[in-house]
């Protein structure tokens, strides 16, 4: 993969090789979804795909960034980010421009094996792995959680999704064959090693991403603070979802959604600790049972769903080896995560492939990974 990019690299930039090479994993989730911008408890790790991101100063004054798996490429004279750049030069350009406006131009290769648009926060990646090199080129003094604050502001000042800080955390500071366990208000966090016996973490992508994604997450953001608001007037000590309890949502009369939205949150939180003692007894049957649960309330609750993921959640969670399957990520697309018997993978896959592609007329991609480090710089020889 690697020589490859090196490769690209020289057809396009020349002799010279890169000043840095970053290595940005994808991240997964265990559980804790839609919990971060609550405030909440989120339990994620790194998985083993990544972006690799290539480079160096560029000396003729001129912005080159290539993206090679999508092949495209854009190249100017100036920081500002104009309306027609494409959505990855977007993250490009404001996160130099948030981070490191003043520094001069740059060449840039981003490629690897990291699925876009399959809800692994390839978008995050880009954006940690991009601050990581800046850093290290510039010699910047943040630390890693700091750098992993100001890729969450580029996902919401510059690209105007009202998220969290579960991607960039766990995609800056994850450990191999660990979760972290991450409290999105105090940003204290702790590693949790993620193998149950006998088991394996399995990842499939619908392959699809419906379009209502940015408005609909924004939704229920916008719902959670409402929530947050209406409960405020009778218990101001609330200051977001991670204050309310369960005894204040029935005292006031919320509407239906709201109520559904709020008891999702409420639940989930309560999951991720249920998951974490899981995990540390090495219950498998918890794990998927509590797997089980957070999906039925992200399909029927938090309503962030769509009927491709349900089909992949209800399939592996009526097949014979299957501990517990549900949707990650931000939802409306991308993949579901299964946790199963390792004895039944293989078969599993092929039954589950068929089903869908019966159902959907193409195949979902089935993603095998193990938990990996964050973003690293890589050594070439
Ligand atoms: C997306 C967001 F970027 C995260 O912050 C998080 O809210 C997630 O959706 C849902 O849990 O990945």
């Amino acid at each position: 993969m690697l020589d490859h990019l090196l490769q690209k690299w020289h057809s396009v930039f020349g002799l010279t090789s890169p000043e840095i090479i970053v290595r940005a994993p994808g991240r997964v989730n265990i559980i804790g979804e839609h919990t971060d911008y609550n405030e909440g408890w989120v339990l994620p790790g790194a998985m083993s795909r990544s972006l690799y991101i290539l480079i160096s100063k560029n000396e003729y004054n001129t912005h080159h960034w290539v993206a090679n798996d999508l092949d495209e490429e854009y190249q100017f004279h100036s920081t500002s980010v104009e309306k027609e750049i494409p959505l990855w030069g977007k993250y490009v350009g404001g996160t130099i421009n948030l981070y490191a406006r003043d520094t001069g131009p740059l060449n840039i290769l981003i490629g690897g094996d990291l699925p876009v648009g399959a809800g692994v926060s390839s978008s995050s990646s880009l954006v940690c792995g991009l601050l990581f090199a800046l850093h290290d080129i510039y010699g910047k003094k943040e630390t890693t959680e700091e750098l992993a604050l100001i890729g969450s502001r580029v996902e919401r000042e510059i690209i105007g999704l009202q998220g969290g800080i579960m991607d960039q955390f766990a995609i800056m500071l994850s450990k191999e064959k660990q979760v972290m366990m991450l409290d999105c208000r105090t940003k204290k966090y702790d590693f949790i090693p993620a193998a149950l016996p006998g088991c394996k973490w399995l990842l499939i992508n619908t392959k699809v991403k419906h379009q209502l994604i940015d408005s609909d997450y924004n939704q229920r953001a916008k719902e959670c603070r409402q929530v947050v608001e209406l409960i405020g007037t009778l218990f101001p000590e609330v200051l977001s979802l991670r204050d309310v309890k369960m005894e204040m949502l029935w005292t006031v009369n919320l509407p239906d959604v709201l109520y559904r939205r709020a008891r999702f949150v409420l639940e989930e939180n309560n999951r991720v600790h249920e998951m974490v003692e899981a995990l540390q007894s090495h219950n498998a049957i918890l794990s998927g049972q509590l797997l089980r649960a957070s999906h039925d309330g992200l399909r029927h609750q938090y309503e962030v769903s769509c009927t491709e993921l349900d089909h992949l959640a209800d399939y592996s969670n009526q097949y014979e080896g299957v501990l517990g399957s549900r949707m990650m990520g931000g939802g409306f697309g991308g993949c579901v995560i299964c946790l199963l018997n390792e004895n039944v993978v293989e078969k599993f896959s092929q039954h589950c492939v068929s089903s869908y592609a019966d159902r959907f007329g193409f195949d979902p991609d089935i993603i095998h990974f193990e938990l990996g480090n964050g973003v690293e710089s890589v050594v070439t020889l």
